[in-house]
């Protein structure tokens, strides 16, 4: 299974924001930009449509050596050689995902308060995103968490946490010094002009500003 210690930045490919059909060269420019990890979501999309799209993008992101996740469908990684699954809340619990894929694939799961970012890590999740830190219209339903919680969490939660929601180049430094080590860039990333630039900018921040 992918060590995930490295990573920082973790792009998704939304298909809230990205036609099916720009999702490769999205997936390139992400690639090119230097993104750790690529999860593709498509909360509209049929899982026949999403593992088809899955397989072309495992194409390239295996080139690269970059683990692709895919949102929702442990079934997509039964079928297909990707390399984890990521689940909500409401979604199957962990154990049922490892069982659905049929394999040991990383398992990232969304937790939105400090309590369910423990719960996640008890219950053998591989990584966890948490958030939203700020208000966003991608995940519109949700109370933002704020950055205090962001130290506290990194105390409780041994594994990698990649904060999430309304993260943008703008405040990552903000989100940064609140004690992030990893962040989630949705919307900031696909409707940036340039992708590519765009992770390279959040990944320099990175460097120059996380501590650890
Ligand atoms: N989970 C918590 S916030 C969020 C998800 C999927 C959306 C993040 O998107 P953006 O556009 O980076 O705010
Ligand atoms: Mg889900």
């Amino acid at each position: 299974m992918a060590d995930l210690t490295h990573c920082r930045l973790y792009g998704i490919v939304d298909l809230n924001y990205v036609n099916a059909a720009n999702a490769l060269r999205v997936t390139e420019a992400m690639l090119e930009g230097d993104v750790d990890l690529i999860q593709l979501r498509g909360k509209q999309k049929s899982l026949d449509e999403l593992t088809d799209l899955a397989a072309e993008l495992h194409k390239i992101t295996s080139r690269s050596s970059i683990p692709l996740i895919v949102n929702d469908h442990a079934e997509i990684a039964r079928r297909l050689p990707v390399e984890g699954v990521h689940v909500g809340q409401d979604d199957d619990p962990i154990a049922v995902v490892r069982e659905k894929a049929g394999r040991n694939v990383i398992v990232g799961k969304s937790t939105h308060t400090l309590a369910q970012a423990i719960a996640a890590q008890s219950e053998g999740a591989d990584y966890i995103g948490f958030g939203p830190i700020f208000a966003t219209p991608t995940k519109p339903d949700y109370k933002p968490i704020g950055l205090a919680d962001i130290k506290c969490v990194h105390v409780d939660v041994t594994l990698p946490i990649f904060c999430i929601g309304g993260i943008k180049i703008d405040n990552l430094e903000q989100v940064i010094a609140a004690g992030a080590r990893r962040a989630v860039i949705v919307s900031g990333l696909l409707q940036a002009e340039d992708v590519a630039e765009y992770a390279r900018t959040a990944k320099r921040l990175f460097n120059l500003k996380s501590e650890i």
